[in-house]
């Protein structure tokens, strides 16, 4: 079989492309050539060919295709290092067992920092995780050195625990090639804690300037410090990482090079999972590739690849393109994110700033992709009960958030964020006209043109919502108790409570289709008591059961499809057979608004 490389493709392609740009006339005389395509016996061949017409489309493979990696099978990757072994606690992300005694203070440190500060800390800085990336990766080989881009690495903390800090810092150094890390920015936003003062700015010296610390004169939040650490950097590249991480072996180069093809690209690192209380590295996805996308309330979410994505690859561990990511890690080219307007300003503290970042990338002619063989774990955050949240922030911020990006980049699709989030609806977002200016500047695409040609696989799990015909607190006219999801889990019963007027589990909308919901979650009825339901059916996807009719006449919630209406005696939740005079039947809606 012939087969032509990947570098081979793409140079052709590149040669095919200047042809049709400078000679539009030579267009005609490739699309008579039908066996130009089949020759190729790929798939993504075909869609190039169709792309090169299409002003709409992305280029995928970049304007210096010439940098793409080269995947030589049975050949060893010209970045993979050779490792010596390592033994000691937690060495290649096995857990670390306390000793009984030690539990109580390695308590006490996961109230304070989130993290088992005990165990983090028998663990050595330098320690090695696992190497969870899909078994290719070790044969693709990326441009050199001189011919990739320099990445600075934005790392934001707040009273952080100081290994878990210090072993992100060693793990970027030891797992990267020294000349690629232009520098790593520690940006503190305000912390109050004892060992990040003087002991913190001590041990930096020995990385002897390649560490920076910068400090935040008050409290900025994430977005913000993030912005202030990427100002100061020095690489062509901002990796921003949380400040409890650690890499893979060999995670750099697949990033860099991603971005080196396309200065456009944000590129994203596939996370792993290491564990709040052993420090287990895990490798979540397993053996699946998945990509970033959002429910209709900006709950960020997560699904398979779908097959014409898949399609466009001939390697399983190639990047391929996602709607959104997870927004804790990512890399992009420095220049283009202040082209971008940086993070909008006006996206404070946290929450929201991922969209904003992937929808303008996205509408604004850039890519967002997810990087197969670049890994980095993270670990998710065990019960805190000291809060970092900054003082006096609104505590309506993400919703202000999420407004902003829907406000600035969805058009026509932002109301379905209000139909999902009624009562947000009159918060005050502010300005946004800068915001708008750069959309207009830099031309980009309609939200309508990224959710046809990117983000199509996003309405099969969660469509569109219909309209609301009545939303808020559900307030039963004879005992005055309010609808409430009392925390129940899937399959149990919900039912109602004194009405408190804060919203949250007494938050419910009922809409034209007749689903019955609060928040992301679907309520139906079984026999004579509504429980909660997951809106996903077993395959991922939405499966509302529309049975709900709200009478404004009798004020009755009726079930279809049990024929019977919602009852209450005031203290618990059933279904009886209808009676339009019984005012344990009769519900008002009461519209609350932040
Ligand atoms: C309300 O109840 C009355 C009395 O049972 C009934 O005649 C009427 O049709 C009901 N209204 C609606 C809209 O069902
Ligand atoms: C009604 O609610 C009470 C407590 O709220 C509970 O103990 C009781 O089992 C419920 N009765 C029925 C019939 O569900
Ligand atoms: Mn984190």
């Amino acid at each position: 079989m012939v087969r032509l490389k990947y570098s081979a493709i793409a140079k052709l392609f590149a040669i095919f492309f200047c042809v049709v740009f400078i000679l539009p006339s030579f267009f005609k005389l490739f699309d008579s050539q039908a066996d130009f395509n089949e020759n190729e016996n790929h798939p993504r061949n075909l869609d190039r060919f169709k792309n090169s017409n299409n002003q709409d489309s992305p280029n995928r493979y970049g304007d210096n295709p010439e940098n793409a990696a080269v995947f030589k099978e049975g050949i060893i990757g010209n970045y993979e290092p050779k490792l010596e072994p390592r033994s000691g606690p937690g060495e290649g992300g096995v857990p670390v067992h306390l000793q009984p005694e030690e539990k109580e203070s390695a308590d006490r440190t996961v109230r304070e920092f989130g993290f088992n500060m005990v165990a983090s800390d028998k663990i050595s800085l330098d320690r090695r995780i696992k190497d969870t990336r899909p078994g290719e990766c070790k044969y693709w080989h990326y441009p050199e050195i001189s011919k990739l881009p320099t990445a600075s690495v934005v790392i934001v903390f707040v009273n952080e625990g100081w290994s878990t800090l210090m072993r992100t810092v060693h793990s970027v150094l030891n797992t990267s090639p020294p000349e690629l890390i232009a520098d790593i920015i520690l940006v503190d936003d305000y912390s109050n804690k004892e060992h990040l003062k003087d002991k913190l700015e001590k041990y930096i010296e020995r990385f002897k300037g390649k560490v920076k610390l910068t400090r935040t004169t008050k409290r900025e939040g994430l977005v913000r410090a993030r912005v202030i650490g990427a100002e100061i950097a020095t690489g062509d590249v901002i990796i921003v990482l949380d400040a409890h991480c650690e890499c893979v072996t060999n995670w750099l180069p697949p990033l860099l090079t991603r971005i080196a093809v396309n200065r456009k690209t944000l590129a994203v690192p596939i996370v792993d999972g290491i564990d709040w209380n052993t420090m287990e590295h895990t490798d979540i996805y397993g053996n699946s590739l998945n990509r970033g996308i959002w429910e209709w309330g900006f709950l960020y979410k997560e699904t398979q690849v779908p097959d014409k994505e898949s399609k466009m690859h001939k390697q399983y561990s190639e990047p391929y393109w996602s709607p959104t990511h997870a927004g804790g890690l990512l890399a992009i080219d420095k220049k283009w994110f202040f082209e971008l307007g940086g993070y909008d300003p006006g996206i404070k503290i946290w929450g929201g700033e991922q969209y904003e970042l992937s929808f303008k990338v996205w509408q604004c002619g850039g890519i967002v992709e997810w990087v197969p063989c670049s890994h980095v774990a993270h670990i998710y955050r065990g019960p805190r009960t000291e809060s970092v949240h900054p003082p006096g922030g609104n505590p309506h911020q993400t919703s202000i958030n999420h407004m902003r990006v829907a406000e600035v980049w969805m058009d026509e699709y932002k109301e379905y964020y209000y139909i999902r989030e009624p009562q947000i609806r009159r918060l005050d977002y502010g300005d946004i006209s800068e915001q708008l200016a750069i959309k207009q500047k830099l031309q980009c695409k309609s939200f309508k043109w990224f959710m046809e040609n990117i983000a199509y696989d996003l309405p099969k799990k969660f469509p569109l919502p219909p309209k609301n015909k009545v939303w808020g607190e559900c307030v039963n006219q004879k005992h005055r108790v309010c609808l409430d999801v009392r925390g129940a889990g899937f399959g149990q019963p919900i039912g109602v409570s004194g009405c408190h007027h804060q919203l949250g589990n007494q938050l419910f909308r009922l809409n034209v289709e007749g689903e019955l919901s609060s928040g992301e979650h679907c309520f139906v009825s079984d026999k004579n008591i509504v429980k909660k339901k997951f809106c996903l059916n077993y395959e991922g996807i939405w499966n509302p059961v529309g049975e709900w009719q709200y009478d404004n006449e009798n004020k009755t919630i009726k079930s279809s499809k049990e024929k019977t209406c919602l009852s209450t005696d005031g203290s618990n939740l059933t279904l009886e057979p209808c009676d339009n005079s019984n005012l344990n039947q009769k519900w008002e809606w009461k519209e609350i608004y932040y």
